[in-house]
């Protein structure tokens, strides 16, 4: 009785009133640090049933409370997803299997070429023999672009031309590499097709054929949904292992970050930060956390 009487004036009860009432204000929050909206209401959902119900002490704001929640909640996202060393583990397969291949899926223009040159700088710099295939073959002056990227991260190249079937270009290209001596095959492909189910069929038969170790999904930062719906897309049609966020320079608050782990359930492993080599940043969601959540 009496630790009842003491507990109503130590405590209150969040109540789901309350928690609406306050939730709403770090929904908004969250949309404009460029969350996706259904992915707001995932989180702010996840964080409803969590804690209505739980005692606050008196004298903590329901408002700092349940910031301080949706701090964890955030953190549990990143850790569920976990993080991946990919120059580690590219190391270790390439030294385990000969080769290590990985192939780049995600929208025309969203920074798969550009990643994949800094991805291979990066290797380079390590040590990694890195071969990229120029398996879109599709769009014109792709296979120009890669091969120049390519000359300048200190990578090779292998192309079949324009038209060429992708899938053959990334098996040939697997199959040179180990010829060559090569540690890592980078797959580019083609971010278009005719239409979206040519682009996963097409994506499909390359995964089918040449079995990626890894599969990275590169979205542009400034995109926000439309990089998301994408993911969402590969996803659940290839089944993506981790993504890199590019234009990260940009002014992006960098809700997509958020939205991409939370659809996928995916690590983001790398940000891109500008057009060169050598801005790519391995992703630390700690810092990041607190920069989305500006309170
Ligand atoms: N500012 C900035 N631009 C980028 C970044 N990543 C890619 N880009 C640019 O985005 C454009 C499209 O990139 P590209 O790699 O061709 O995209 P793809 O069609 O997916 O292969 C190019 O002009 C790149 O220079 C980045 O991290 N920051
Ligand atoms: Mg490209």
């Amino acid at each position: 009785m009496f630790r009842e009487f003491v507990d109503t004036l130590a405590f209150k009860e969040l109540t789901p009133e309350r928690f609406d009432e306050a939730a709403s204000k770090l929904f908004i929050e969250l949309v404009q640090s460029d969350v996706a909206v259904e992915v707001a209401e995932g989180i702010i959902g996840d964080l409803r049933s969590k804690v209505v119900g739980q005692r606050i002490q008196r004298g903590r704001s329901v408002k700092e409370f349940l910031e301080s929640e949706l701090r964890a909640t955030l953190q549990e996202v990143f850790e569920r997803a976990g993080w991946i060393d990919l120059e580690k583990l590219a190391m270790e397969q390439a030294r385990q299997k000969g080769v290590f291949k990985v192939i780049f899926l995600g929208p025309n223009g969203h920074g798969k070429t550009t990643t994949i040159g800094k991805l291979s700088y990066r290797f380079s710099k390590k040590g990694l023999r890195v071969l990229i295939a120029a398996a879109d073959t599709f769009r014109a002056g792709a296979i120009e672009q890669v091969s120049q990227i390519a000359s300048l991260a200190g990578a090779g190249v292998f192309s079949m031309g324009y038209g060429a079937d992708p899938a053959a270009v990334a098996y040939e290209a697997v199959e040179r590499a180990r010829r060559g001596g090569y540690n890592v095959v980078m797959i580019d492909t083609a971010g278009r097709m005719h239409t979206k189910k040519n682009l996963m069929d097409e994506m499909k038969k390359i995964i089918r054929v040449v079995e990626p170790d890894f599969k990275i999904f590169v979205g542009d930062a400034l995109t926000g949904n439309d990089a998301v719906e994408m993911a969402r897309s590969f996803h659940s049609e290839v089944g993506i292992d981790g993504s890199i966020v590019s234009k990260f320079d940009a002014d992006v608050k960098g809700g997509v970050v958020v939205s991409l782990v939370y659809v996928t359930g995916r690590p983001v492993l790398y940000v891109g930060t500008g057009q060169r080599l050598e801005d790519l940043e391995p992703f630390d969601y700690k810092s990041f956390i607190d920069s989305v959540l500006s309170f």
